[in-house]
């Protein structure tokens, strides 16, 4: 894929109404052949992209994880890196998140100036990305680690507000995130109301454990899905899971 292209890629499918459905792979949890097993279903189930990533990546099994995927399939991969040091020359792409809920101004900023030369030679597509934390019902790795305080669930104004500094900063998505594993996910009426105030793709993920969920977070105006823990669980909720997401009516 051409330099651009995932974003392109993600920007072309919300002018279409489209939505998408991204596996979230953590790669201290999956082995090799559980990793090709996902990929052949993730393929059957016309999962539109791979993240990889987790705020606890301890393993050096990330090149190995990326090239898997890719030796194995088309679907785009996409870094989604708890740490500067998660960067991959193999995949696609990487979120460059900043997390702009929070007021820890190394993870708003300063890890970027360390890593930037690192990241910049990687040769991959940066994609920029408001990253939001949405109070879940428990504290989260990425909370506790980011030793900062998630929006709470029922402040939608503060998340649009957030939402709208993000991009008026330049930040090409907005990234809402409950916490991997997050008891409860962001609630629809958030969804709803930043996605009615931004124009860059809204991605939604944390806690998300069925089709139905998904659904209504699409409808609620979610342009991208993100779903790890349930998966890695369940490989079989991959099909029903990405046919949910792609049969929301399209809203262009
Ligand atoms: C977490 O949004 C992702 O950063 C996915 O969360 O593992 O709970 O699906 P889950």
């Amino acid at each position: 894929m051409n330099k651009g292209g995932i974003y392109h890629s993600l920007k072309e499918r919300k002018s279409q109404g489209k939505r998408s459905f991204a596996v979230l792979v953590d790669p201290d949890k999956v082995n090799g052949k559980d990793m090709i097993r996902l990929v052949e279903l993730a393929i059957e189930a016309r999962v539109d992209y791979f993240l990889v990533g987790g705020s606890l990546v301890i393993s050096t099994y990330l090149d190995d994880c990326v090239q898997l995927i890719k030796s194995n399939c088309t679907i785009p991969v996409i870094l989604f890196p708890g740490s500067p040091s998660q960067v991959s020359k193999y995949a696609d792409a990487l979120l460059y998140l900043s997390l702009i809920s929070g007021r820890n101004a190394d993870l708003l900023i300063g890890q970027h100036v360390v890593s930037a030369p690192f990241v910049r030679q990687s040769g991959l597509e940066i994609i920029s990305t408001g990253y939001m934390v949405i109070d879940g019902g428990a504290p989260t790795t990425v909370s506790y680690i980011s030793n900062a305080t998630p929006i709470p669930a029922d402040k939608s104004e503060i998340a649009m507000c957030t939402a709208m500094a993000g991009e008026m900063l330049g930040m090409k998505i907005i990234y809402m995130d409950a916490g991997s594993g997050a008891k409860r996910p962001i609630n629809e009426e958030m969804i709803s109301r930043v996605s009615s105030v931004i124009d860059v793709p809204l991605v939604i993920g944390g806690g998300i454990l069925d089709p139905e969920k998904a659904y209504l977070n699409c409808k609620a105006g979610a342009d991208l899905i993100v779903v790890g823990n349930a998966i890695e669980k369940d490989l079989t909720l991959l099909k029903e899971m990405s046919s949910a997401i792609h049969s929301v009516p399209l809203v262009v």
